[in-house]
């Protein structure tokens, strides 16, 4: 039997990986916007009590974790792979989401976006780390622009949730005005491609946002 899939999100969150990720697989799954954007809501904390989307609820089992929601979504729809083809490409597929989980989102988003995570109510330095933030994540906008010279995708030579979760920070480098285009062309056109997908295009109106997350 089919598993009954449900996805809580939060609109042009990190989510909207896993959410691309499941209109991808052809999984039929239900979502729930829980308008985290300002922080999450505290009345949603049974949930996760981490404090973050996304969730995936499979089958009544709650699984947090983009990596690990998009590898739940990948194990469920092989045929598809979405996490790559061969044992290098999903080693690499895998190294590509830790390390955008850990260093782009958490470390370099996270400062940015909630500098009070990393120095607690002391907000006279709150400007000191947004700007160490900003630079994290300046730096690994030119790293992922590296990675993909001469590259269609970031894994192999087709799309996998690499790609996804890698058009979820674009989107906020558009969103931050860090002149994605003209600084970063290989990952404009890595972008370029993914926004062609269905896939895409059916989460991004679904979730109400626009492509290139200027709105
Ligand atoms: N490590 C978690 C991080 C998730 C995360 O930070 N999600 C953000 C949205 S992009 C969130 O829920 N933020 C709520 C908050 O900061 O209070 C993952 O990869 O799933």
């Amino acid at each position: 039997m089919a598993p009954k899939l449900h996805l809580y999100m939060s609109t042009g969150a990190c989510s909207l990986a896993p959410h691309i990720a499941l209109q991808e697989s052809g999984l039929e799954f239900t979502t729930t916007d829980l308008g985290a954007k300002r922080g999450y809501p505290a009345e949603h904390l049974h949930l996760n009590p981490k404090g973050r989307v996304p969730i995936l609820d499979l089958d009544g089992e709650r699984i947090t974790e983009t990596p690990a929601i998009l590898g739940v979504i990948s194990a469920l729809a092989p045929e598809k792979k979405l996490l790559g083809s061969t044992l290098l490409e999903r080693a690499r597929a895998q190294e590509w989401l830790a390390w955008l989980c850990g260093t782009l989102h958490g470390q370099g988003f996270g400062a940015l976006f909630r500098p009070a995570r990393f120095v607690g109510d002391k907000e006279e330095l709150y400007d000191v780390i947004k700007a160490i933030g900003l630079q994290c994540v300046k730096n690994s906008f030119a790293y992922i622009n590296e990675k993909l010279e001469g590259k269609p995708f970031a894994v192999g030579d087709a799309f996998t949730a690499v790609d996804a979760y890698l058009y979820v920070f674009y989107r906020w480098g558009n969103m931050l005005r860090l002149g994605m285009k003209e600084n970063y062309p290989n990952y404009a056109r890595l972008v370029d491609e993914v926004v062609k997908l269905d896939s895409v295009r059916k989460a991004v109106d679904a979730e109400g946002i626009s492509f290139d997350g200027t709105l």
